[in-house]
């Protein structure tokens, strides 16, 4: 089991590092798609977030279940989601992860605990204390994780979750990504206050505020709150501060519907996650080969990826009524 640590030390961080790589440069090729019309389906890109699917899915094991949203890539791949099938589901194949229904938003990968992504704001998060709940009964001895933005906590039952995850005990981590903004509303022009972490503490737990940008802190954080759900301690709320460089949805860097973010941005893209982390592997005495190594060894998978999703055929028509149901009656 992963233990506490403040630093983590040269072979670990090495990895993190490249799992921030491989969900960068694979968002980026998302990106170009995009832009060249060879993608379609809408994908909302965590390009500058990557720091905290990262550092929370370092501290957790296979079995341990995490639950996302609409931007919800990178903690795909930071679990351990084969890289391919997700390629292959934003193209709509019947080789992707959800079998080509999906796309971007609606992923999985159930044989490493990504348990599924709803686009639907705050939907997955009584799902994950449900999980918990789950595994309390089991007494399997998981921990859920749910990651969600800022926009979520405006909705009713993530204060619900909160409370019964709370009340019970229960071992689940919530994560909220606050990249600052709801799609194109910044946080004061939602709320009158800038206070996520007493969602927390008004419910008794802990409630925490770090910087989501810096990996050693996210999964020293998300170490000790594993630890703490694990000993039946109950659940932990994570405000991990972020900014996302692209918009809502799509590859545009500054705007979103209307809003110019560029001021914001410029300030942001000097605190990127990545370039900490390698700045800090450098200190530990990293050569700069070991990281274009792993540059060159993400862009060989990623275009592995392409050439799989590109060559898979598209789902037949036959399955169309395949997992849907209808209430009888
Ligand atoms: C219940 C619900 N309301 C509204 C929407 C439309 N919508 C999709 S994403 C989004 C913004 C979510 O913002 P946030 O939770 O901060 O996540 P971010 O996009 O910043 O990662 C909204 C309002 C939705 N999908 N579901
Ligand atoms: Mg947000």
């Amino acid at each position: 089991m992963p233990h506490v640590e403040t630093t983590p030390d040269t072979d670990r961080l090495t990895e993190m590092y490249r799992s921030m790589v491989r969900i960068r440069r694979f968002e980026e090729q998302v990106a170009d798609l995009i832009v060249a019309r060879e993608l379609g389906t809408p994908c909302h890109l965590c390009i500058g977030q990557e720091a905290i699917a990262t550092g929370i899915c370092e501290a957790l094991e296979t079995t341990d279940t995490i639950w996302g949203a609409h931007r919800s890539h990178g903690h795909y791949l930071a679990k351990g989601g084969d890289m391919r099938a997700l390629m292959a589901e934003i193209f709509c194949r019947s080789t992707g992860c959800s079998r080509g229904r999906g796309g971007s938003m609606h992923i999985c990968a159930p044989e490493v605990g990504v348990m599924g992504t709803v686009p639907i704001v705050a939907a997955t998060i009584p799902i994950a204390v449900g999980a918990a709940m789950a595994s309390v009964l089991r007494g399997d001895n998981a921990v859920s994780v749910t990651f969600f933005g800022d926009g979520s906590t405006e909705e009713g039952h993530f204060h619900e979750s909160v409370n019964l995850a709370a009340v019970r005990r229960l071992p689940v981590i919530f994560v909220c990504e606050n990249n600052l903004y709801s799609s194109h509303m910044g946080l004061l022009e939602r709320r009158a206050v800038d206070r996520i972490p007493d969602f927390g503490s008004a419910h008794g737990i802990p409630g925490l505020r770090i910087d989501g940008n810096d990996i050693g802190e996210v999964l020293k954080t998300a170490n000790e709150s594993v630890e703490r759900a694990r000993a039946g301690d109950g659940p932990t709320l994570i405000e991990c501060r972020t900014f996302r460089w692209r918009g809502h949805v799509g590859p545009a860097w500054d705007e979103d519907v209307g809003v110019k973010r560029k001021g914001e941005l410029k300030e942001w893209l000097t605190r990127d996650p990545i370039a900490r982390c390698a700045d800090e592997l450098q200190r530990q005495g990293v050569a700069s080969s070991v990281l274009d190594e792993i540059e060159e060894q993400t862009r060989q998978e990623i275009a592995d990826a392409l050439e799989f999703a590109r060559s898979s055929p598209a789902p037949s028509g036959n399955e169309l009524a395949n997992h849907v149901y209808r209430v009888a009656g």
